[in-house]
């Protein structure tokens, strides 16, 4: 029989490559020597950072899966995922800007675009020197895109766009805005345009008073007969897969990266419980406390088995988008069960910033909701088994 390892009991090193682990150790050392030294600060002060885009791209970590020759790595997406766990291992935040950047932002436009767009804007936002924006939900079309009232109208030369954007991530200080919107001169389709700050009638201002995600400045966009030239057209998609082949990579991402903020307050919960005595004994000592210990070990390991499971998949090309939607609704749902028992398990220091808990249990509550919520990827897996569309 093989020896157990507490914190790592399927072997999940074992199954990474060097290059794999490399990375990862990479995006450690950064989230340890540039991102939690700050992170208290950050999120209790709700503060803009959007210098940690340029660290972040000197670090390597904007983009890694897009080709070098654009400013990536062109490493795998397990990879990828690795480097989520890491930075949501200090906070949901930082590793939001880093995935709307690579998943929402650069994707789009490498998998979409032209060769002038790629040329234009990757290299940019590899290096962190743009910051990049995903408009897709609006005021009053959330879980349901497809009811979106963002139009284009053709112009001459090129297009008018009106209309507005809500919850967007990173846009109050973003230099690249990717924006879906209907398209007349396309049928009504939607279509991805790429604008950029500055152009009149353009606008992103800041949602204040979030009680989740704080570290994350999120804005509206506002797009008041914004008028870009043709050039500004994604050519390569039109309708709603083009933005769920974006968000497809993404809820990848958060699926590895909620185990990475779980893992934190499982050891948190861990060592907390073998420092603090009542009763005359370790809290650690006690049969609940071990018996919660016991689950959260359990579900973060499978948790990140199954994401290291359906990464291969996404590097093989094999992956399916419910299987993606089956890792981003478990992982999101016990990760914050997780992060609620670990406050628990502190008692009252629970409450407080230092222990940082209770940051990633609010956290949390966002990233169970964006992205597809916990019942719309319910919703999604119950289509596939029945063939039943039970959205509306
Ligand atoms: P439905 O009829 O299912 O599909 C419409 C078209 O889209 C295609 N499609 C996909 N393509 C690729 N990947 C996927 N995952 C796809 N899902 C659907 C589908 O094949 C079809 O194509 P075609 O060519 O036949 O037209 O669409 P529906 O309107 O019934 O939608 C259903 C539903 C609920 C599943 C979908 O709308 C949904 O997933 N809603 C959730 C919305 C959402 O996830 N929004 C995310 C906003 S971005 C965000 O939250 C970023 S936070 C980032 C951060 O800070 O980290
Ligand atoms: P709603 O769709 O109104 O849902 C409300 C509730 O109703 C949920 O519980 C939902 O599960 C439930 N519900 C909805 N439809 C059904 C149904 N058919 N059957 C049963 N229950 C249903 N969006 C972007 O485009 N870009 C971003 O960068 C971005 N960043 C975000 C950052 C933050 C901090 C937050 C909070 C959100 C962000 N979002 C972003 C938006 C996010 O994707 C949406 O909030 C999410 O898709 C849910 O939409 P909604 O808030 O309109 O909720």
């Amino acid at each position: 029989m093989g020896t157990f390892d507490w914190a790592d009991p399927f072997y999940l090193e074992d199954q990474l490559s060097d290059d794999e682990r490399a990375l990862r150790d990479g995006a450690a050392a950064f989230a340890a020597d540039k991102l939690a030294p700050r992170v208290i600060a950050d999120y209790a002060q709700e503060v803009e950072a959007p210098e940690i885009f340029a660290q972040m791209g000197e670090a390597g970590l904007l983009g890694i899966t897009i080709p070098e020759e654009y400013g990536g790595l062109g490493a795998s997406y397990v990879t990828y995922g690795l480097v989520a766990r890491e930075i949501e291992r200090v906070d949901s935040g930082y590793r939001s800007m880093m995935s709307v950047q690579s998943s929402l932002v650069m994707y789009p436009i490498y998998a979409y675009g032209s060769e002038e767009q790629r040329v234009k804007y990757l290299p940019g936002l590899a290096a962190g020197s743009l910051i990049g924006c995903f408009g897709l939900t609006e005021p009053d079309a959330g879980s349901d895109p497809a009811g979106m009232k963002t139009r284009a109208e053709k112009t001459a030369t090129g297009y008018r766009i009106t209309g507005s954007k809500m919850w967007i991530s990173n846009a109050p200080f973003a230099d690249v805005f990717i924006i879906w919107a209907k398209s007349e001169a396309h049928g009504g389709k939607i279509r991805g345009f790429v604008l950029e700050r500055g152009m009149d009638g353009l606008s992103a201002p800041k949602i204040g008073g979030k009680q989740s995600l704080r570290a994350s400045t999120t804005g509206e966009i506002v797009m008041d007969g914004v008028e870009v030239g043709e050039e500004a057209l994604l050519p390569h998609v039109q309708g709603l897969k083009g933005p769920f082949g974006c968000l497809n990579r993404a809820r990848y991402g958060i699926g590895w990266g909620v185990m990475g903020a779980a893992e934190f307050c499982w050891h948190a919960a861990r060592t907390y419980g073998l420092d603090r005595k009542q009763f005359g004994k370790p809290l650690a000592e006690t049969q609940l406390f071990q018996k919660k210990l016991a689950d959260m070990q359990t579900d973060i390991t499978f948790g990140l088995q199954a994401a290291l499971r359906v990464g291969r998949l996404v590097d093989e090309a094999r992956a399916a988008p419910e299987m993606i939607s089956m890792i981003k609704r478990q992982n999101c749902g016990k990760a914050l069960e997780i992060a609620r028992m670990a406050r628990d398990m502190h008692g009252g220091n629970g409450i407080q910033e230092e222990y940082q808990v209770i940051r990633h249990m609010m956290n949390l509550e966002t990233v169970n909701t964006y992205e597809g919520t916990h019942d719309v990827h319910a919703l999604i897996l119950g289509r596939a088994q029945t063939g039943l569309q039970a959205f509306f």
